[in-house]
């Protein structure tokens, strides 16, 4: 018989994986991760399982189904296996439940975020609606509206499959994603005071979830965003048929091809208001805040199941008389994405701490700011990354990793949906902008500065310099251009991915001191200065505009 190339297995994604195990052991205590240790390795196991089971079959895809053989209408939607699997793995882990549980204190993010990175790339993006309840559970959690928070929010948390509820959030339309000035559907109160939404909604990722926050504009109200509210759908009547809504078409993605993302109409949808008449973007900020450090953590495990087939793969295919793994320059092109991989790992944890001490009151301002600034920056660098580490995968396959069958192609494509996804590049680097305007640079200088400190002499000195010089250019390019609003815009791009690399090198930085001094491991400290080495300032001088 012919030679046939063993194909990669995948390690475990919980237990194999050095820098989530060596990140926990420095970031959660330890009775804290004693007690989560279960649900780590269930989820583990479960992406293994998944993971067997997508190698071994034609993955599916929703169906949608608009007339019964009647004539009725009744847009069914039959949902792929992984996806029927979703609720119950999502309550009995807490998916959701986590990161809203007072009892985890300052840790509910850190647990739950840890899940969602586990979860995920075994997910077929059901990831996609639990981010999306997770960022309206966290809004809903201060909502004027207090008789809606009770009824919906045990539900977005609920621990028993039986109960538990997802939800949608449905703000794009025809007239745009990222501007939703626009928007088109309008709302009025019906003779009973219900409020009723009619419209188009264009991208409702995931349709089949039973709530959902959308923008309206009640009627009289101004052109504008300001003129929009923001209204909760219970998306389906007591009887189980649609509430005023039809499904035009599921859409036909690039990626997240399990996910039933769809077109809907709304016709007098029954809703009720979150708070007030006006200001619904405002309203609706808090679920981008949560839902982009989603997208960072579910980037973050799409590259690690790259890197972790990739790895695997090197060192059982032979080429030019030894594995590929031990080719000094496949394993230079490696080892150089591993390193930036666990500078972004460290990013996005930090994230999820300081949000998790706001949230369960143990934080300060700093915190608070710290997060508000990191968020789009995580969001922009980590889900660009993403991408690269995926189309590196594909290329580290050769023609193999070309093809369908071999389950490589569908990581690029899902790669690719997170830095458009709850906003582009570009909107994270503008919003990133106007965090600056209300918080200024001095929370990421003096968090740099403090996490460079407890890094010691982990960081060898050019590397150090190299991080301060980076933030130190990036405020000094900032002040300079202060009133320069088109210079500013223009340059924005850069600048975030500036303050996201020295960010992130200085918490690898920080992590790497403290790894060698707990754990007398240095392949922390080794990472660094391959990240370094590839360059932290990404600004230059912005072209005048024509
Ligand atoms: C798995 C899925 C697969 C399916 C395929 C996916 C394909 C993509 C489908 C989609 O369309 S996903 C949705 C993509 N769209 C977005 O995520 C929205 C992107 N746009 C933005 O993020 C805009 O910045 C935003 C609409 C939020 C605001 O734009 P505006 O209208 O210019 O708002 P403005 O006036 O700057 O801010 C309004 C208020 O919100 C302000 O508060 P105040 O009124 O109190 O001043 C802002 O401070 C606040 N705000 C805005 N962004 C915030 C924020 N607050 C906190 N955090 C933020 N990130």
């Amino acid at each position: 018989m012919s030679f046939v190339q063993a194909a990669p297995q995948l390690p475990d994604p919980y237990r194999g994986d050095r820098v989530l195990q060596s990140s926990l052991a420095r970031v959660l205590p330890e009775a804290q991760w004693r007690a989560a240790e279960a649900d780590f390795e269930a989820l583990g196991d479960y992406a293994l399982h998944a993971y067997a089971r997508q190698v071994t079959s034609v993955p599916g895809e929703p169906v949608l189904t608009n007339w019964d053989a009647w004539g009725n209408r009744i847009d069914r939607i039959e949902l792929t296996e992984t996806w029927r699997e979703g609720p119950a793995i999502a309550a009995r882990h807490g998916l959701v439940a986590d990161g809203h549980d007072k009892s985890f204190g300052e840790f509910a993010r850190v647990r739950q975020f840890v899940k969602v990175y586990l979860y995920h790339a075994a997910s077929a993006f059901y990831s996609c609606p639990l981010a999306m309840s997770d960022g309206v559970a966290t809004a809903l959690r201060d909502a004027p509206n207090i008789p809606l928070r009770d009824r919906i929010l045990p539900h977005l948390l609920s621990r028993d499959p039986a109960t538990f509820r997802i939800s949608g959030q449905w703000m794009t339309e025809n007239t745009g994603g990222s501007d939703v000035s626009g928007s088109e559907t309008v709302a009025r109160r019906d003779p009973e005071g219900t409020w009723r939404l009619t419209g188009r909604k264009w991208f409702t990722s995931a349709i089949n979830a039973e709530i959902a926050l959308a923008l309206a504009r009640p009627l009289g109200n101004p052109e504008g965003a300001d003129g929009l509210a923001l209204f909760c759908i219970e998306t389906r009547n007591p009887d189980g048929s649609w509430n005023g809504i039809t499904i035009d078409r599921l859409k036909d993605k690039l990626g997240t091809r399990e996910l039933p993302t769809a077109e809907i109409h709304l016709h007098d949808t029954r809703a009720e208001l979150v708070g007030g008449t006006m200001h619904g973007v405002r309203a609706i900020a808090p679920v981008l805040q949560v839902t982009r450090l989603w997208n960072a953590f579910g980037s973050l495990s799409t590259m690690q199941r790259c890197l972790a087939l990739t790895r695997d793969y090197a060192s059982r295919r032979r080429a030019f008389g030894r594995p590929l793994l031990e080719q000094p320059l496949f394993a230079d092109t490696l080892m150089t994405l591993e390193a930036e991989f666990e500078a972004a790992f460290h990013l996005a944890m930090e994230i999820a701490l300081r949000l998790g001490r706001v949230e369960s009151g143990r934080g300060d301002e700093r915190d608070a700011a710290l997060q508000r600034l990191l968020t789009p920056l995580a969001k922009l660098w980590i889900c660009r990354l993403g991408v690269r580490i995926a189309s590196e995968t594909v290329e580290a396959f050769g023609g193999i990793g070309y093809l369908e069958d071999s389950g490589i192609p569908l990581l690029l494509r899902d790669a690719q949906v997170f830095p458009i996804w709850e906003g582009a590049s570009n909107v994270q680097a503008l919003d990133f902008l106007r965090a600056l305007e209300r918080h200024g640079m001095e929370p990421v200088l003096d968090a740099v500065d403090a996490w460079l400190e407890d890094a010691g002499d982990a960081i060898a000195r050019p590397d150090a310099e190299a991080v301060h010089d980076a933030i130190r250019h990036a405020d000094l390019w900032l002040r300079d251009h202060a009133r320069e609003l088109d210079t500013l815009q223009a340059g924005a791009f850069r600048l975030a991915l500036t303050c996201a690399r020295a960010s992130a090198a200085a918490l690898l930085a920080r992590h790497a001191a403290w790894a060698r001094r707990k754990q007398n491991d240095s392949a922390s400290a080794t990472a660094l200065r391959r990240f370094c080495a590839h360059g932290l300032d990404r600004i230059v001088e912005t072209l005048k505009q024509t």
